[in-house]
């Protein structure tokens, strides 16, 4: 699996388009998110593109443990460790990006706003 030209997330782990970095490494690529709904709430994703988190689970399950080890690293460093990890799959449950992403929602929420 590789990159999609035309994939706005692709374009943000190449550094083509900016984001505010928050972890990097070989395989993943973490950012704050545009539209935060709570204190904390970095998107990790994962370099090479895949649609969603199930399409990560099925062609490279340690990629998708690596995801929520690293969620947790940003939890530990910008809150309590405490966190929700939210991947939107599919249109109809709110996805707008076609790249995989882990939504981590940590320290004080807008409730209203985190399903
Ligand atoms: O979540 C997609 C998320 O991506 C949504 O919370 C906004 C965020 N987003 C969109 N564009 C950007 C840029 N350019 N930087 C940072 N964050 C961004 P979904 O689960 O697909 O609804």
């Amino acid at each position: 699996m590789a990159q999609d030209a035309d994939c706005l997330f692709c374009k943000i782990a190449a550094g083509t388009i900016p984001s505010t970095k928050v972890y990097e490494d070989d395989t993943v690529y973490a950012f704050k998110d545009i539209n935060p709904v709570s204190e904390v709430h970095v998107l990790v994703i994962p370099k090479d593109h895949y649609p969603n988190a199930a399409a990560v689970a099925k062609a490279d399950p340690t990629l998708i443990a690596h995801i929520i080890e690293v969620a947790q690293k940003i939890a530990d460093e910008q809150s309590d460790g405490a966190f929700h990890l939210l991947f939107n799959t599919g249109e109809a449950a709110g996805q707008t990006v076609f790249h995989c992403h882990a939504h981590v929602l940590g320290g004080k929420a807008d409730a209203a706003k985190v399903a």
